[in-house]
């Protein structure tokens, strides 16, 4: 159970909701939150290689139980990389992404309300999906975590690994 794709087979059988009738969602979030929960109940972290055959590279990421589904993405040296999170969660979260020392400021405090004008920091109320951009450094550049720094979210799990490569 390890898919290395997310956003094909969109027009397949039926994914059950990740979100109640009438919540913002996409069918490749829906996918890709169906994949994750498939990929817990085997209790594997499992990773992600975008699609790129089209256009701009899209990772769907998803925000369920407080932890982000895939927990592990692989990306290509410089790339820019299109997030769309969907917290399938009833409480807020965040998405922030960057090197260790963006996360070691957020995690000391600073304001949990990201509009989206800084590229990688986005606040994503329950049952939402909201989109941002990150662009990678070259290859060999240090690593890049995306997490969620509202009390205690770090810690108990709420974060994933990019790799440059
Ligand atoms: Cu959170």
């Amino acid at each position: 159970m390890a898919p290395d794709r997310v956003s094909t087979a969109v027009d397949g059988p039926a994914a059950p909701p990740a979100a109640p009738p009438g919540a913002p969602g996409t069918a490749r979030v829906v996918l890709a939150a169906a994949l994750a929960g498939a990929a817990l109940a085997g209790g594997v972290a499992w990773l992600v290689t975008p699609d790129r055959a089209a256009g701009p590279t899209t990772i769907a990421v998803t925000a369920h139980h407080s932890r982000f589904e895939p927990d592990r993405i692989k990306v290509k040296p410089n790339e820019t990389v299109r997030f769309v999170v969907h917290n399938a969660d009833p409480i807020d979260h965040e998405f922030i992404i960057g090197p260790p020392a963006v996360h070691e400021l957020h995690e000391r405090g600073t304001p949990h309300f990201h509009s989206g004008v800084t590229p990688g920091e986005i606040t994503v109320p329950a049952g939402a999906t909201v989109e941002t951009s990150w662009t990678f450094g070259p290859s060999g550049s240090s690593n890049v975590l995306y997490g969620c720094h509202l009390a205690g979210h770090w810690d108990y799990g709420m974060h994933g690994l990019a790799t440059i490569r």
